[in-house]
Protein backbone atom coordinates (compact mmCIF):
# COMPACT_ATOMS: atom_id res chain seq x y z
CA UNK A 1 0.00 0.00 0.00
CA UNK A 2 1.03 3.46 -0.93
CA UNK A 3 0.28 6.99 0.52
CA UNK A 4 -2.97 8.76 0.10
CA UNK A 5 -1.98 12.05 -1.47
CA UNK A 6 -4.77 15.38 -1.83
CA UNK A 7 -3.77 18.06 -4.18
CA UNK A 8 -5.62 21.08 -3.20
CA UNK A 9 -5.55 23.41 -6.02
CA UNK A 10 -5.07 21.29 -8.19
CA UNK A 11 -6.53 22.54 -11.84
CA UNK A 12 -3.88 25.53 -11.02
CA UNK A 13 -0.64 26.56 -12.34
CA UNK A 14 1.22 24.57 -9.24
CA UNK A 15 -1.59 22.14 -8.71
CA UNK A 16 -1.22 20.49 -12.11
CA UNK A 17 2.57 20.61 -11.91
CA UNK A 18 2.46 19.22 -8.56
CA UNK A 19 0.18 16.20 -10.03
CA UNK A 20 2.99 16.19 -13.22
CA UNK A 21 5.84 15.60 -10.58
CA UNK A 22 4.21 12.98 -8.23
CA UNK A 23 3.74 10.85 -11.72
CA UNK A 24 7.40 12.03 -12.99
CA UNK A 25 8.83 11.17 -9.53
CA UNK A 26 6.76 8.09 -8.98
CA UNK A 27 5.55 9.09 -5.55
CA UNK A 28 4.61 5.74 -3.69
CA UNK A 29 1.03 7.26 -3.58
CA UNK A 30 -1.80 4.17 -3.36
CA UNK A 31 -4.07 7.27 -4.54
CA UNK A 32 -4.51 10.62 -5.60
CA UNK A 33 -7.33 12.96 -5.30
CA UNK A 34 -7.34 16.53 -7.55
CA UNK A 35 -9.27 19.07 -5.30
CA UNK A 36 -10.21 22.43 -6.37
CA UNK A 37 -13.17 24.86 -5.84
CA UNK A 38 -16.90 24.10 -6.54
CA UNK A 39 -16.45 25.75 -10.41
CA UNK A 40 -14.12 22.99 -11.26
CA UNK A 41 -15.88 19.20 -9.61
CA UNK A 42 -16.13 17.13 -12.26
CA UNK A 43 -13.68 18.49 -14.57
CA UNK A 44 -11.03 15.98 -15.60
CA UNK A 45 -7.17 16.18 -15.32
CA UNK A 46 -4.40 14.36 -16.33
CA UNK A 47 -2.36 12.67 -13.69
CA UNK A 48 0.55 10.24 -15.49
CA UNK A 49 -1.31 8.43 -18.44
CA UNK A 50 -4.26 9.05 -15.80
CA UNK A 51 -7.21 10.64 -15.88
CA UNK A 52 -8.51 12.04 -12.75
CA UNK A 53 -12.09 13.91 -11.83
CA UNK A 54 -11.87 16.90 -9.50
CA UNK A 55 -13.68 16.77 -6.84
CA UNK A 56 -15.31 19.90 -4.44
CA UNK A 57 -12.65 20.77 -1.44
CA UNK A 58 -15.87 22.11 0.58
CA UNK A 59 -17.24 18.54 0.66
CA UNK A 60 -14.03 16.08 0.85
CA UNK A 61 -13.03 14.45 4.52
CA UNK A 62 -9.41 14.03 4.73
CA UNK A 63 -9.85 11.43 7.32
CA UNK A 64 -7.71 8.26 5.34
CA UNK A 65 -5.48 10.89 3.96
CA UNK A 66 -1.61 11.11 4.69
CA UNK A 67 -0.71 14.34 2.65
CA UNK A 68 -2.23 17.22 0.91
CA UNK A 69 -0.63 19.16 -0.97
CA UNK A 70 -2.30 22.74 -0.91
CA UNK A 71 -1.84 25.34 -3.47
CA UNK A 72 -4.44 27.27 -3.49
CA UNK A 73 -3.84 30.61 -1.82
CA UNK A 74 -3.72 32.01 1.31
CA UNK A 75 -7.50 32.44 1.76
CA UNK A 76 -7.85 28.74 1.54
CA UNK A 77 -4.63 27.90 3.26
CA UNK A 78 -6.00 29.83 6.53
CA UNK A 79 -9.73 28.47 6.26
CA UNK A 80 -8.59 24.51 5.54
CA UNK A 81 -5.09 24.42 6.91
CA UNK A 82 -5.64 23.45 10.12
CA UNK A 83 -8.89 21.89 9.87
CA UNK A 84 -7.04 19.33 7.32
CA UNK A 85 -4.00 18.98 9.86
CA UNK A 86 -6.26 18.15 12.79
CA UNK A 87 -7.45 15.15 10.99
CA UNK A 88 -3.66 13.57 11.05
CA UNK A 89 -2.85 14.78 7.63
CA UNK A 90 0.23 16.31 6.60
CA UNK A 91 -0.03 19.48 4.90
CA UNK A 92 2.35 21.03 2.72
CA UNK A 93 0.99 24.58 1.51
CA UNK A 94 2.43 26.70 -1.06
CA UNK A 95 0.64 30.01 0.23
CA UNK A 96 2.33 32.65 2.10
CA UNK A 97 -0.22 32.28 4.88
CA UNK A 98 1.40 29.80 7.23
CA UNK A 99 4.97 30.84 6.54
CA UNK A 100 6.26 33.27 9.02
CA UNK A 101 4.57 31.69 11.74
CA UNK A 102 6.91 30.49 14.26
CA UNK A 103 5.61 27.15 15.11
CA UNK A 104 5.20 25.99 11.52
CA UNK A 105 8.58 24.91 9.83
CA UNK A 106 9.39 26.44 6.20
CA UNK A 107 10.99 24.26 4.30
CA UNK A 108 13.86 24.14 1.33
CA UNK A 109 15.04 20.51 1.52
CA UNK A 110 18.61 20.97 0.15
CA UNK A 111 18.83 23.68 3.08
CA UNK A 112 16.90 23.10 6.15
CA UNK A 113 15.54 19.35 5.98
CA UNK A 114 16.62 18.86 9.54
CA UNK A 115 13.69 21.19 11.15
CA UNK A 116 11.53 18.44 10.02
CA UNK A 117 13.03 16.20 12.80
CA UNK A 118 12.58 18.68 15.20
CA UNK A 119 8.78 19.68 14.56
CA UNK A 120 7.27 15.90 13.58
CA UNK A 121 8.94 14.79 17.17
CA UNK A 122 6.41 17.70 18.72
CA UNK A 123 3.04 16.71 20.10
CA UNK A 124 1.41 20.22 19.61
CA UNK A 125 1.93 20.66 16.19
CA UNK A 126 -0.36 21.52 13.50
CA UNK A 127 0.92 18.86 10.80
CA UNK A 128 1.27 22.15 8.84
CA UNK A 129 4.71 22.65 6.70
CA UNK A 130 5.51 25.54 4.95
CA UNK A 131 6.62 26.23 1.55
CA UNK A 132 8.72 29.09 0.24
CA UNK A 133 7.73 31.49 -1.83
CA UNK A 134 9.03 30.81 -5.60
CA UNK A 135 11.51 33.63 -6.12
CA UNK A 136 13.13 32.71 -2.07
CA UNK A 137 13.29 28.83 -2.94
CA UNK A 138 16.04 28.93 -6.05
CA UNK A 139 17.55 31.83 -4.10
CA UNK A 140 18.28 30.22 -0.95
CA UNK A 141 19.65 26.98 -2.58
CA UNK A 142 22.44 28.94 -4.51
CA UNK A 143 22.97 30.61 -1.41
CA UNK A 144 23.53 27.78 1.03
CA UNK A 145 27.12 26.18 -0.32
CA UNK A 146 28.57 29.12 -0.66
CA UNK A 147 27.39 30.82 3.07
CA UNK A 148 28.30 27.12 4.24
CA UNK A 149 31.88 28.41 2.33
CA UNK A 150 32.74 31.86 3.38
CA UNK A 151 29.15 33.43 5.24
CA UNK A 152 27.17 35.77 3.49
CA UNK A 153 26.81 39.21 5.11
CA UNK A 154 24.57 40.83 2.85
CA UNK A 155 22.51 39.96 -0.38
CA UNK A 156 21.55 42.60 -3.28
CA UNK A 157 18.84 40.72 -5.67
CA UNK A 158 16.83 41.65 -8.50
CA UNK A 159 14.68 39.35 -9.66
CA UNK A 160 12.85 39.14 -13.68
CA UNK A 161 10.28 36.59 -12.51
CA UNK A 162 7.78 34.90 -15.49
CA UNK A 163 3.99 35.32 -15.73
CA UNK A 164 3.06 32.18 -14.02
CA UNK A 165 4.24 33.25 -10.51
CA UNK A 166 0.87 34.95 -10.92
CA UNK A 167 -1.22 32.15 -12.02
CA UNK A 168 -3.37 31.17 -14.36
CA UNK A 169 -4.23 34.28 -15.04
CA UNK A 170 -1.12 36.05 -15.39
CA UNK A 171 -0.31 33.72 -17.59
CA UNK A 172 -3.35 34.03 -20.07
CA UNK A 173 -2.92 37.76 -19.67
CA UNK A 174 0.79 37.36 -21.38
CA UNK A 175 -0.84 35.19 -23.82
CA UNK A 176 -3.51 37.50 -25.05
CA UNK A 177 -1.59 40.63 -24.66
CA UNK A 178 0.79 39.62 -27.04
CA UNK A 179 -1.09 38.40 -29.42
CA UNK A 180 -3.57 41.55 -28.98
CA UNK A 181 -0.38 43.83 -29.79
CA UNK A 182 0.10 42.22 -33.61
CA UNK A 183 -4.05 42.50 -34.62
CA UNK A 184 -4.14 45.60 -32.91
CA UNK A 185 -6.00 44.94 -30.06
CA UNK A 186 -4.26 44.24 -27.14
CA UNK A 187 -6.35 44.00 -23.93
CA UNK A 188 -6.29 46.17 -21.15
CA UNK A 189 -4.47 44.87 -18.11
CA UNK A 190 -6.23 42.86 -15.73
CA UNK A 191 -4.03 41.00 -13.18
CA UNK A 192 -1.12 42.88 -13.80
CA UNK A 193 -1.09 46.49 -13.10
CA UNK A 194 0.49 47.55 -16.58
CA UNK A 195 1.21 46.42 -20.04
CA UNK A 196 3.21 42.79 -19.26
CA UNK A 197 3.69 42.02 -23.17
CA UNK A 198 6.86 43.42 -24.50
CA UNK A 199 7.48 45.06 -21.25
CA UNK A 200 8.72 44.66 -17.67
CA UNK A 201 6.97 45.98 -14.46
CA UNK A 202 8.93 46.94 -11.30
CA UNK A 203 6.13 45.59 -8.82
CA UNK A 204 5.07 42.30 -7.50
CA UNK A 205 2.31 41.32 -4.73
CA UNK A 206 1.27 44.43 -2.99
CA UNK A 207 3.49 47.63 -1.38
CA UNK A 208 4.13 47.76 1.91
CA UNK A 209 4.77 51.11 3.70
CA UNK A 210 8.19 51.40 3.40
CA UNK A 211 8.36 51.45 -0.41
CA UNK A 212 9.81 48.33 -0.88
CA UNK A 213 6.72 45.51 -2.17
CA UNK A 214 5.42 42.56 -0.33
CA UNK A 215 7.50 39.79 -2.51
CA UNK A 216 10.48 41.59 -1.99
CA UNK A 217 9.83 41.93 2.11
CA UNK A 218 9.13 37.59 1.67
CA UNK A 219 12.44 37.40 0.32
CA UNK A 220 14.38 39.06 3.26
CA UNK A 221 12.25 37.53 6.22
CA UNK A 222 11.95 33.87 4.44
CA UNK A 223 15.88 33.91 3.41
CA UNK A 224 16.20 34.69 7.25
CA UNK A 225 13.83 32.12 8.60
CA UNK A 226 15.57 29.43 5.84
CA UNK A 227 19.26 30.31 6.03
CA UNK A 228 20.48 32.12 8.43
CA UNK A 229 18.80 34.93 10.19
CA UNK A 230 21.99 37.01 10.44
CA UNK A 231 21.47 37.43 6.90
CA UNK A 232 21.14 41.34 5.35
CA UNK A 233 19.13 41.09 2.30
CA UNK A 234 17.62 43.99 -0.03
CA UNK A 235 15.83 43.08 -3.32
CA UNK A 236 13.92 44.46 -6.31
CA UNK A 237 11.22 42.14 -8.05
CA UNK A 238 10.21 42.54 -11.30
CA UNK A 239 7.27 41.03 -13.36
CA UNK A 240 9.26 40.15 -16.84
CA UNK A 241 7.22 38.92 -19.91
CA UNK A 242 8.28 34.76 -19.69
CA UNK A 243 5.76 32.04 -19.12
CA UNK A 244 8.32 30.48 -17.15
CA UNK A 245 11.37 30.76 -15.04
CA UNK A 246 11.92 33.13 -12.44
CA UNK A 247 15.90 34.39 -12.81
CA UNK A 248 17.69 36.63 -10.41
CA UNK A 249 21.01 38.95 -10.15
CA UNK A 250 22.19 38.61 -7.16
CA UNK A 251 25.35 40.37 -5.54
CA UNK A 252 27.19 38.96 -2.08
CA UNK A 253 28.93 40.18 0.18
CA UNK A 254 30.63 37.50 2.37
CA UNK A 255 32.45 37.70 5.83
CA UNK A 256 35.38 35.65 4.81
CA UNK A 257 37.68 35.72 1.47
CA UNK A 258 36.18 33.48 -1.54
CA UNK A 259 37.15 33.45 -5.25
CA UNK A 260 34.69 32.65 -7.90
CA UNK A 261 36.59 29.73 -8.14
CA UNK A 262 35.96 28.20 -4.99
CA UNK A 263 32.32 29.61 -5.52
CA UNK A 264 32.17 27.82 -8.70
CA UNK A 265 33.44 24.72 -6.89
CA UNK A 266 31.34 24.37 -4.11
CA UNK A 267 27.98 25.10 -5.97
CA UNK A 268 28.91 22.11 -8.45
CA UNK A 269 29.27 19.93 -5.57
CA UNK A 270 26.10 21.24 -3.75
CA UNK A 271 22.63 19.17 -4.37
CA UNK A 272 19.86 20.68 -6.84
CA UNK A 273 22.55 23.02 -8.28
CA UNK A 274 23.83 22.55 -12.11
CA UNK A 275 25.95 24.93 -12.73
CA UNK A 276 26.54 26.42 -16.89
CA UNK A 277 29.26 28.96 -16.70
CA UNK A 278 31.70 29.35 -19.52
CA UNK A 279 32.58 32.80 -20.23
CA UNK A 280 31.63 33.31 -23.76
CA UNK A 281 28.52 33.98 -25.44
CA UNK A 282 25.47 31.41 -24.72
CA UNK A 283 27.23 30.05 -22.13
CA UNK A 284 25.10 30.82 -19.28
CA UNK A 285 21.69 29.73 -18.23
CA UNK A 286 18.03 31.28 -19.30
CA UNK A 287 14.76 30.56 -18.68
CA UNK A 288 13.91 28.47 -21.65
CA UNK A 289 16.37 26.06 -20.69
CA UNK A 290 15.24 26.11 -17.13
CA UNK A 291 11.72 25.43 -17.63
CA UNK A 292 10.80 21.94 -17.19
CA UNK A 293 14.01 20.63 -15.06
CA UNK A 294 14.60 19.98 -11.20
CA UNK A 295 17.75 21.84 -10.73
CA UNK A 296 18.39 25.67 -9.92
CA UNK A 297 21.03 26.86 -12.40
CA UNK A 298 23.71 29.31 -11.47
CA UNK A 299 25.79 31.31 -14.07
CA UNK A 300 28.05 34.14 -14.44
CA UNK A 301 29.86 33.48 -11.04
CA UNK A 302 32.39 36.32 -10.97
CA UNK A 303 34.25 38.31 -8.20
CA UNK A 304 32.89 41.50 -7.22
CA UNK A 305 36.13 44.30 -6.77
CA UNK A 306 33.61 47.14 -5.50
CA UNK A 307 33.36 45.69 -2.01
CA UNK A 308 35.62 43.03 0.19
CA UNK A 309 34.67 39.23 -0.20
CA UNK A 310 31.97 40.20 -2.92
CA UNK A 311 30.74 37.74 -5.66
CA UNK A 312 27.87 38.46 -8.23
CA UNK A 313 26.17 35.74 -9.81
CA UNK A 314 23.23 34.87 -11.79
CA UNK A 315 20.49 31.99 -10.69
CA UNK A 316 17.28 30.39 -12.48
CA UNK A 317 14.77 27.79 -11.67
CA UNK A 318 11.55 26.59 -13.07
CA UNK A 319 9.24 28.95 -10.63
CA UNK A 320 6.21 26.00 -10.95
CA UNK A 321 8.81 23.43 -9.52
CA UNK A 322 11.44 24.12 -7.66
CA UNK A 323 9.83 27.14 -6.58
CA UNK A 324 6.79 25.54 -5.73
CA UNK A 325 6.04 21.89 -7.13
CA UNK A 326 8.79 20.03 -6.88
CA UNK A 327 9.56 21.31 -3.49
CA UNK A 328 6.72 20.47 -1.92
CA UNK A 329 6.83 16.97 -3.08
CA UNK A 330 10.89 16.75 -2.09
CA UNK A 331 9.34 18.01 1.64
CA UNK A 332 7.16 14.76 1.32
CA UNK A 333 9.93 12.26 0.52
CA UNK A 334 12.12 13.92 2.57
CA UNK A 335 9.67 12.56 5.92
CA UNK A 336 9.33 9.60 4.52
CA UNK A 337 13.42 9.03 3.94
CA UNK A 338 13.49 10.50 7.33
CA UNK A 339 11.09 7.88 8.50
CA UNK A 340 8.71 11.05 10.16
CA UNK A 341 5.55 9.70 8.78
CA UNK A 342 3.56 6.27 8.64
CA UNK A 343 1.63 5.31 6.32
CA UNK A 344 -2.43 5.77 7.56
CA UNK A 345 -3.65 2.80 5.37
CA UNK A 346 -0.98 0.82 6.52
P1 LIG B 1 -10.50 26.52 -9.51
O1 LIG B 1 -9.81 26.24 -10.82
O2 LIG B 1 -11.66 25.62 -9.27
O3 LIG B 1 -10.81 27.98 -9.29
P2 LIG B 1 -3.83 29.56 -9.78
O4 LIG B 1 -2.93 29.96 -8.64
O5 LIG B 1 -3.09 28.96 -10.92
O6 LIG B 1 -4.74 30.66 -10.22
O7 LIG B 1 -4.79 28.38 -9.20
C1 LIG B 1 -5.53 28.50 -8.02
C2 LIG B 1 -6.06 27.13 -7.60
O8 LIG B 1 -6.79 27.28 -6.38
C3 LIG B 1 -7.05 26.54 -8.60
O9 LIG B 1 -6.92 25.13 -8.64
C4 LIG B 1 -8.38 26.94 -7.98
O10 LIG B 1 -9.46 26.09 -8.34
C5 LIG B 1 -8.09 26.75 -6.52
N1 LIG B 1 -9.08 27.44 -5.70
C6 LIG B 1 -9.40 28.74 -5.73
N2 LIG B 1 -10.43 29.00 -4.88
C7 LIG B 1 -10.75 27.82 -4.32
C8 LIG B 1 -11.73 27.39 -3.36
N3 LIG B 1 -12.59 28.26 -2.82
N4 LIG B 1 -11.78 26.07 -3.02
C9 LIG B 1 -10.92 25.20 -3.55
N5 LIG B 1 -9.97 25.53 -4.47
C10 LIG B 1 -9.88 26.83 -4.84
C1 LIG C 1 5.21 35.51 -8.17
N1 LIG C 1 6.56 34.70 -6.34
O1 LIG C 1 6.10 35.19 -8.97
C2 LIG C 1 5.20 35.00 -6.76
C3 LIG C 1 4.27 33.84 -6.70
O2 LIG C 1 4.11 33.97 -1.97
O3 LIG C 1 3.93 32.06 -2.94
C4 LIG C 1 4.22 33.12 -5.39
C5 LIG C 1 3.71 33.98 -4.27
C6 LIG C 1 3.92 33.29 -2.97
O4 LIG C 1 4.25 36.23 -8.46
Amino acid sequence: MGYRVAVVGATGNVGREMLNILAERKFPASEVIALASARSQGQEISFGDKRLKVQNLEHFDFKGVDFALMSAGSAIAKEYGEKIGATGCIVVDNSSFWRYHADVPLVVPEVNAHVLDAYMARNDRKNIIANPNCSTAQLVVALKPLHDLATIKRVVVATYQSVSGAGKEGVDELWDQTKGVFVNDKPEPRKFSKQIAFNVIPHIDVFMEDGYTKEEWKMVAETKKILDPKIKLTATCVRVPVFVGHSEAVNLEFANPISADEAREALREAPGISVIDKREAGGYSTPVEAAGEYDTYVSRIREDVTVENGLSLWVVSDNLRKGAALNTVQILETLIERKLVEKKAA
